[in-house]
């Protein structure tokens, strides 16, 4: 399957009417940037790696990147299994292994379940284990993997990005922006982190590279929301298909960051009552259960619609997508697998399965 086949498919139709709304509070000035000048860019473009066929390339790198997962599972899981029988006292070391392996305790119950109506009193084959642990998992996985769905014809589309400080919201932006540009989309990216000036600077940068507009507050610190509700205001009049939000990670306390977030939403509101029309929650793997508790908070802040789990080529954890997929059922739309603007993939129950068993 192409790899576009799992993004979302794009569907036209007409705009939403949007009803007539007040003009929130005077909105913090905004600043529209436009992107720099090619020449101007701090950095190369980063390249898709040359002939390497797409689903080898991709699958290779989250084999590599998932084989620290990888190796402490799957050594586990067949050392305690090799040429034994599987019995009670097996099968509950097994779902040990698992939940050492952070795929949550649910999950691990229920693969262990699987095993067990299949196979118990039975002498497997370490091969054997290894298949059977990885449809075990796919069937877990295989109702989350779910592309997030673009509509441009909202004109635009608004994406909002959630989640913890370093989680990796900031490159999923940009990534996402690359993809759905080269979809031939009219992309913004909006500067929502407005306090530090580095990160500002950090998605002007990715705009330049990807040719999308960019909002950026008018003075470090401006109100997040205004500035929300401006550039949402422009990319309407501008016609743009697609506007992604970034925000901060991290505000002095939770109901801070809860304040600003649901504010942000109220005010988008105002211009498009339908938006933000996705809350992308973006997870670093590398944190491993701390994931589960982030997901935890987030939806009750807000109405998270997805989620994008980075850093999985770098992970040690990468069960935890077992978890979360147990836990919450939410759609996991895109696996982050590197730094470069290339390196997002969509999330393959199957595929992610087998990397996390070792298997091609
Ligand atoms: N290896 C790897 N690194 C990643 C991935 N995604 C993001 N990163 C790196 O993680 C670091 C943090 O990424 P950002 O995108 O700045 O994270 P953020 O959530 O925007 O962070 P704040 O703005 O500080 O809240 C950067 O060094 C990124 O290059 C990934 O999939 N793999
Ligand atoms: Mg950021």
């Amino acid at each position: 399957m192409a790899l576009r086949d799992f993004f979302g498919r794009l569907r036209g139709g007409a705009p939403q009417p949007t009803p007539e709304t007040p003009n929130p509070d005077p909105p913090a000035p905004v600043a529209e940037i436009p992107p720099p000048e090619p020449e101007a860019l701090p950095a190369e473009i980063p390249q898709p790696e040359a002939e390497a066929p797409a689903k080898t390339g991709w699958f290779a790198r989250l084999k590599a990147g998932l084989s620290r997962s990888t190796a402490k599972l799957t050594d586990s899981v067949v050392s305690l299994l090799h040429k034994r029988r599987l019995d009670d006292e097996a099968l509950e070391e097994l779902e040990e292994t698992l939940i050492t392996a952070d795929l949550g305790v649910a999950a691990s119950r229920r693969i262990v379940e699987g095993f067990r109506r299949t196979r118990f009193g039975k002498e497997v084959t370490d091969e054997e284990v290894k298949a059977a642990l990885a449809d075990e998992i796919a069937a877990i996985l295989d109702p989350v993997a779910q592309p997030m769905e673009i509509i441009p014809a909202r004109a635009p589309h608004v994406v909002l990005v959630v989640g913890v400080n370093g989680t990796g919201k900031t490159t999923t932006i940009a990534k996402l922006g690359r993809h759905y540009a080269e979809q031939g989309m009219k992309i913004g990216f909006v500067a929502g982190d407005t306090f530090r000036a580095a990160a500002v600077e950090q998605l002007q940068v990715w705009a330049g590279r990807t040719s999308a507009r960019f909002f950026a507050p008018a003075k470090p610190g401006a109100d997040a929301a205004g500035l929300a509700f401006d550039a949402l205001t422009a990319a309407r009049a501008d016609g743009l298909d697609l506007l992604l939000v970034d925000t901060a990670g991290r505000l002095h306390n939770k109901s801070a960051l809860m304040e600003e977030l649901r504010k942000i939403i109220r005010v988008i509101k105002r211009v498009d009552e339908a938006a933000p029309h996705s809350v992308l929650l973006v997870l670093d793997a590398t944190t491993g259960q701390n994931a589960v508790q982030q997901v935890k908070v987030f939806k009750e802040m807000v109405d998270v619609t997805g989620l994008a789990v980075t850093k999985l080529d770098g992970s040690a954890k990468g069960g935890v997508v077992v978890a979360l997929a147990q836990e919450f059922g939410l759609p996991v739309h895109v696996v982050g697998v590197g730094e470069k603007a290339e390196d997002l993939r969509p999330f393959a129950a199957r595929d992610f399965a087998r990397g996390l068993m070792g298997l091609d």
